[in-house]
């Protein structure tokens, strides 16, 4: 089960040492990533059907699933299920909405006028996950932004079911935001496909979304290699529960769980400032646990996650600022006295009634996040991922004039002096 530790009995080496995940020590992933977005480089649908062969098992004449199969592939969708996908679809639309503001204009010195428009990326490439589980919520998180922010071509790739056509929710998920043709590519290919672009796969201008080790390393290398843009590096999942005494035991072991389900990769860490929690939750971890479907997974996600125990709630919020989680949970009545000193997560949810699983279906946050402590530098996915924001100046005679001088001695102590010209000659 959970190892725990005790915060003052760890050096700073060894909390930088807990705090550390998907190092990738060995190059193993980066080797053979490397060797797919090769392949897919060099031999484009021909690497892609062999793909989804050896790794999703299903032989494909078409890479992708058109919006008349589309259309059938929803008829599965139960009435239910299309009405708790649209309120999620609803309350998405409405947070990411206000997100979406053009800026004033600011006048700097008479007649110099400064501003910034926002243009949307022409052209996205959303990856919706779909090995163990497949996750049609990411498709809402990173389509409806992109369709907010008015991107013109969105591609979208997830990877083949057994019947070598797309889950039917990510069929109803296309339908609702007017999406044509998912292609049914996963993993590191996808991110590859979307890349370099092939016969059937248009290339992009960034590529969004949550993958596993395999599909985080692949949009990091293809960001340092192509002009392709990222999100961010998004994945594996993991959670940080702060607790104290008020916090309910069989609450934090939900939402431990909760995130070790979604890979063996998963990491789930709970730091309390009540050693009777942690045990009482390990007890609870162990009557919650094995009756999950999908306990196998949850198990080894578990097996490398960890409890700290800390002195009080700003020792146990130094650890989460040091470990700079992608979900941050604050189970405790006390959550308003501790926030402002949160510095690094990237989304948050306050207090013992507010569970993660809210924010990753259905609240209205996105649930694309910075993890392996990527949260110390990046924000998660909003329509700000999805626009450039472009600046823009104006001068006036009188803002020529206003501002010459002081540029043309900016120039000339910078040695510059076809810079100070091009004022010199207007003035
Ligand atoms: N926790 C995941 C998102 C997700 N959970 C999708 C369930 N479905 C990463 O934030
Ligand atoms: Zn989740």
């Amino acid at each position: 089960m959970l190892k725990v530790y005790n915060y003052n009995q760890l050096s700073a080496t060894e909390i930088q040492k807990l705090t550390l995940r998907n190092t990738d020590a060995g190059n193993e992933i980066r080797e053979t990533v490397e060797n797919i977005l090769a392949n897919v480089k060099q031999n484009g649908d021909v690497a892609l059907r062999e793909y989804a062969l050896q790794f999703d098992k299903v032989t494909l004449d078409n890479l992708f699933t058109d919006e008349n199969e589309l259309a059938k592939l929803t008829e599965r969708v139960s009435d239910e299920q299309k009405e708790a996908i649209k309120t999620a679809y609803q309350n998405i639309y409405k947070f990411h909405k206000t997100q979406f503001r053009q800026e004033e204009k600011v006048e700097t010195m008479p007649g110099v006028t400064c501003w910034r428009e926002l243009r949307p990326i022409e052209k996205v490439g959303l990856y919706i996950p779909g090995g163990t589980a497949v996750l049609p919520s990411t498709f809402l998180m990173l389509g409806i932004p992109a369709k907010i922010a008015g991107c013109k071509e969105i591609v979208v790739c997830s990877p083949p079911q057994k019947d070598g056509k797309i889950n039917p929710f990510i069929a109803f998920v296309a339908q609702l935001l007017g999406v044509k043709e998912v292609f049914l590519v996963g993993g590191a290919q996808a991110v590859a496909a979307m890349a370099y672009g092939t016969e059937s796969i248009p290339k992009v201008d960034k590529i969004f979304g949550p993958g596993n080790q395999y599909v985080t390393k692949a949009k990091t290398i293809i960001q340092s290699t192509t002009v392709t843009a990222i999100d961010m590096p998004a994945g594996p999942s993991e959670v940080l529960i702060i607790a104290d005494e008020s916090a309910n035991p069989v609450f934090v072991a939900a939402d431990l769980l909760a995130q070790a389900e979604h890979g063996v990769d998963s990491q789930s860490v709970l730091v309390s400032t009540s050693q009777q929690l942690i045990d009482e939750t390990i007890a609870e971890l162990e009557k919650q646990l094995p009756i999950l479907p999908r306990s196998e997974i949850t198990k080894k996600a578990i097996a490398n996650s960890y409890a700290v125990f800390t002195a009080d709630l700003l020792e146990a919020m130094d650890f989460s600022n040091q470990y700079a989680p992608e979900h941050l949970i604050l189970a405790t009545d006390n959550w308003k006295l501790i926030t402002e000193k949160i510095i690094n997560a990237g989304s948050v949810f306050l207090g013992n009634l507010t569970p993660e699983s809210a924010g990753d279906y259905a609240s209205g946050t996105n649930h694309t996040l910075p993890t392996s402590a990527y949260a110390r530098a990046y924000s998660g996915v909003s329509v700000d991922s999805f626009v450039k924001k472009i600046t823009f100046q104006h001068l006036t005679s009188e803002g020529i004039k206003s501002i010459g001088k002081t540029v043309e001695i900016l120039a000339e102590l910078e040695g510059l002096q076809a810079h100070k010209n091009a004022v010199s000659v207007r003035t």
